[in-house]
């Protein structure tokens, strides 16, 4: 089973140490193809190295590529929502991962969706567990 995990990255990195520890979790059942979202390291200073359009290019490989779509959602980015739209449109199951903190609100386009799944959760052991289901595996 190969993941596409989704989460801010310019939208603001404050969640990375959480991308990080759910990305650890998935490796335990799936491959994770997106491992650098999980990235301490990776700023958004470092993102301006890069070439957008090689990023958008190779995202989108990985995604087509990626058999579900296992999304952070609770820092609101236009790279996560646009990369939930184009798996729903290619067809993947998306589990959309969300912490409720006050100033973050998720946005009607996700919550609404019914071609998602939206998890809302409070401990990271909680996300665990609903990760675990969506991949139908038994959490260790
Ligand atoms: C390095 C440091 C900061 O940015 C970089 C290079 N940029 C990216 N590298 C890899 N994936 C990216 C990059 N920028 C966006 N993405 C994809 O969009 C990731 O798969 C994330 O799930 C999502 C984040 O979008 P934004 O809008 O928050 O950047």
């Amino acid at each position: 089973m190969r993941v596409y995990f989704a989460g801010s990255i310019r939208g603001g990195r404050q969640d990375a140490d959480l991308y990080r520890e759910l990305i650890d979790f998935i490796k335990g059942y799936a491959d994770v193809l997106t491992e650098h979202v999980g990235d301490q390291s990776l700023t958004d200073a470092q993102g301006e190295c890069y070439d957008a359009s090689y990023i958008h290019t190779r995202d989108l490989d990985w995604l087509k590529l990626s058999d579900v779509m296992i999304a952070e959602v609770t820092t609101p980015s236009l790279g996560v929502g646009y990369e939930i739209a184009t798996a729903i449109h290619l067809n993947r199951k998306v589990l959309c991962l969300y912490h409720p903190l006050k100033g973050r609100k998720l946005s009607a386009m996700i919550a609404g969706s019914p071609a998602v799944e939206v998890y809302t959760y409070t401990g990271i052991e909680e996300a665990k567990k609903a990760i675990a289901a969506f991949l139908n595996v038994s959490d260790r």
